[in-house]
């Protein structure tokens, strides 16, 4: 005879009192209890975000040495470590859910772990550097302050750290843009044809459209996700066409056109073919995406022995000290 476990008072009152922060707006704390699924789902999607941004260093970091001046090499060159920082920001975020980071970095390496789709992309020209900027910080920014008001305390916390460092992603981005859409016929030409590739993918951040968001429905009940896929990239188009205007470049979508009576930008269909393709692993840089990741820690070992040989030492000095009669440690 099976028997189904009544919840004690003690599970209710918890429970209780979970549900009550949640539907007041406030924050869940990594000492608070929380349900199960809540824990897997933000550490399904913590995870998810760091190594995206850890990814996401890849197709910029691809063109540090080719950047156009030393101006915009430095600015890159930060840019890309700001990247790496929020990554750590994140992972450490993860841990407070009791998972151990090198767990996620390894089913990352394992091809068994998921992250932004826009990576698997190509970096042809530097004009892509501007769109990576403009759009894809331009997007996280829209996908990240709603973020910010996550009911997880230290995932919202860290939110709100990186969209003050994407704001400025962004604008550098759209620096560049600007340049070179008010440049040469060359230039211009550049920008436009790197727009053309970068539009689509950028609108595919946001996810699958909420009929097919298997994820929303709990992380919006729990109060993760503040807004769906589809607002969220809404928004995004709305906020990005003017700028798009402003520069004079053409968005390459027939069916883009302004609906006064909703005052939104409607967009034509995205194709989820090519955007479930991508996140299966069959996009253009996949594979190069990940071998870069397997290698750069293969080649940091000696660098995690060394930070370790250091620690350990520490550690001793420390427990020496503390072993030490007390006399002997004040004249020391
Ligand atoms: N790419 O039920 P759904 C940056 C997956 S980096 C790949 O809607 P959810 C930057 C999804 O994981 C910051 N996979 O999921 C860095 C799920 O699969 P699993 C990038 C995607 O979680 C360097 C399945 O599809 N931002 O800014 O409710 C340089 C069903 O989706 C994608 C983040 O990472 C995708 N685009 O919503 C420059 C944001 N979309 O996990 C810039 C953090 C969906 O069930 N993440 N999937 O196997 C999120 O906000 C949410 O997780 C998503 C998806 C909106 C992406």
């Amino acid at each position: 005879m099976t028997q189904t476990a009544t919840p004690s008072a003690a599970d209710t009152a918890r429970e209780s009192a979970f549900e009550a922060v949640i539907a007041d707006g406030g924050y869940i704390e990594p000492k608070d209890w929380m349900p199960d699924r809540y824990r897997k789902q933000l550490v399904r999607m913590m995870s998810q975000h760091a190594h995206s941004e850890i990814v996401g260093m890849l197709p910029e970091g691809n063109w540090l040495t080719r950047a156009p001046s030393l101006r915009r090499k430095m600015t890159l060159l930060a840019k890309v470590q700001d990247e790496a920082g929020h990554g750590l920001y994140i992972y450490c975020g993860a841990e407070t859910l009791g998972v151990d980071r090198h767990e996620l970095v390894d089913q990352l390496h394992a091809g068994t772990a998921k992250y932004s789709s826009i990576f698997n992309y190509p970096t042809l020209s530097w004009a892509d550097i501007g769109m990576i900027g403009w759009l894809v910080d331009g997007a996280a920014i829209v996908n990240q302050t709603m973020l910010a008001k996550a009911s997880y305390g230290p995932y919202a916390r860290a939110m709100i750290r990186i969209c003050k460092e994407e704001n400025f992603h962004k604008r550098q981005g759209y620096e560049i843009c600007a340049t070179l859409a008010g440049g040469t016929p060359a230039q211009r030409a550049m920008a436009q044809e790197s727009l053309n590739r970068w539009w689509w993918p950028s609108l595919m951040m946001f996810g699958p459209s909420d009929k097919d968001s298997p994820n929303s429905a709990e992380l919006m009940k729990w109060g993760v996700k503040r807004k769906s896929n589809d607002e969220l990239r809404q928004r995004f188009v709305n906020l990005t066409i003017p700028q798009g205007q402003a520069l004079g470049l053409t968005f390459p979508d027939p069916d883009l056109r302004y609906d006064e009576a909703t005052d939104n930008w409607e967009f034509g269909e995205i194709d989820w073919d090519e955007f479930w393709s991508v996140v299966k692993g069959h996009g253009p840089c996949n594979e190069e995406r990940l071998e870069a990741r397997r290698a750069a820690h293969d080649n940091g070992a000696w660098v995690r022995a060394a930070a370790e040989a250091y620690a350990a030492k520490q550690r001793a000095a420390r427990a020496a000290v503390a072993a030490s009669p007390r006399e002997t440690r004040r004249r020391s």
